[in-house]
C-alpha cells in the first residue's frame, strides 16, 4: 500500500503482458519521480493477468522491477485479463485486491481521494475480436462493465477524476473499416459498452479522464454537457510515444510522456506529406 499521498504518479496502458516493455518503462517512470515519493503507477487496464506460466513470469518480472526501485503498481481490470484469476483475489483494507505484494487490483466503482479529488477507477471493455477468442482460456464475459455495475457507480455520485479502461461514446474516434472475422455481435457489444461508460460519466461528470485500450496517445477537451473535460488517452506497449505519463496529481498537470506528442504529431504530418507527394508523383525519399 502507499502510505501517503503522491504528487507525481506515473500512469500508463496496456502493456498485455509484455515483460520487457513493462520492466524498461517502470525503470523510466521511477527516473521521473522523486526519490522521496511513494513510487506509485496507476495502470488503465490490459495489464496482462494471464492464465499461463508467460503471465506468471510477467507478474514475477513486474514484481521484482518495482521491489527493485521500491514502487507500487494499481491496476484496472482490461478486456484482455484473466478474470478467474482476479475473481480470487482477497480485498485488502483500502479496497484494492492484491496480486502481490506490490501488483494491486483496483476494482470497478473503487473511490479515493489525493489532494482533494475524487478518483474513481473503473475497468472493463468488450474484446472486439472475441470471436476468435475461446471463453475462460483468452476470453472471459467478465471483461464487460454490467448494467448493474454502472447503476451502482453512477448513484455514488460525483468524482473529479474518472479512470477507465475503455472510452466513452461521448469522446469521437474514427475506426478503420473492421476485419470480416470480427463479429456484428461483438461490434455491437462494444458500442453498447462505450456507451454504458457515457452513462457513468454522464452521472459521475468528471472534469478528467484517463483512458487505455483504443491504443491511441492523445489529448483533448470534449464538451459533455458540464464543462471541458481533459481527456487523455494512452498508446499500447511497443510503441514510440504516449504509453506512459508523469502526472502531479496535486496540480493535475501532465509532465511528460513517454517519447513526445510532438513525435507522434510530426509522424502524423509526415504521413500526410509523404501521400501528398506521392500523389504529386514526385519521388518520395522519406521512410514513412
Ligand atoms: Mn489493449
Amino acid at each position: 500500500m502507499v502510505a501517503s499521498q503522491p504528487r507525481l504518479v506515473g500512469v500508463a496502458g496496456d502493456w498485455h503482458g509484455n515483460a520487457a516493455w513493462a520492466t524498461h518503462a517502470i525503470r523510466r517512470i521511477s527516473a521521473q519521480l522523486p526519490a522521496r515519493e511513494p513510487g506509485l503507477i496507476l495502470h488503465l487496464g490490459d495489464f496482462g493477468i494471464w492464465p499461463d506460466p508467460g503471465g506468471r513470469a510477467y507478474l514475477s518480472a513486474v514484481e521484482a522491477a518495482l521491489a527493485a526501485l521500491g514502487m507500487q503498481l494499481w491496476f484496472l481490470d482490461g478486456n484482455h485479463e484473466d478474470y478467474s484469476m482476479l475473481s480470487r483475489l482477497r480485498p485488502g483494507r483500502d479496497g484494492l485486491r492484491r496480486v502481490t505484494d506490490r501488483i494491486w487490483h483496483v476494482p470497478r466503482g473503487h473511490r479515493w481521494t489525493w489532494h482533494g479529488r475524487q478518483w474513481l477507477a473503473l475497468g472493463g471493455a468488450v474484446s472486439v475480436d472475441a470471436a476468435e477468442r475461446t471463453r475462460g482460456r483468452d476470453w472471459w464475459p467478465d471483461e464487460e462493465i454490467t448494467t448493474a455495475q454502472a447503476a451502482a457507480i453512477a448513484a455514488a455520485g460525483h468524482a473529479d477524476v474518472l479512470v477507465s479502461h475503455d472510452c466513452p461514446a461521448g469522446v469521437r474516434h474514427t475506426f478503420p473499416a473492421p476485419p470480416a472475422s470480427w463479429s456484428r455481435a461483438d461490434l455491437a457489444r462494444n458500442a453498447a459498452h462505450r456507451q454504458r461508460l457515457q452513462e457513468v460519466a454522464d452521472a459521475v461528470q468528471p472534469r478528467w479522464l484517463l483512458h487505455g485500450h483504443l491504443h491511441r496517445a492523445y489529448q483533448r477537451h470534449v464538451d459533455m454537457g458540464w464543462g471541458p473535460v481533459e481527456v487523455t488517452g494512452f498508446a499500447r506497449d511497443g510503441t514510440l510515444y504516449g504509453n506512459w505519463a508523469i502526472l502531479d496529481v496535486a496540480h493535475m498537470r501532465w509532465e511528460r510522456f513517454d517519447g513526445s506528442f510532438l513525435v507522434g504529431l510530426a509522424r502524423n504530418l509526415a504521413g500526410k506529406i509523404h501521400m501528398s507527394v506521392r500523389r504529386s508523383g514526385r519521388p518520395n525519399a522519406s521512410r514513412g
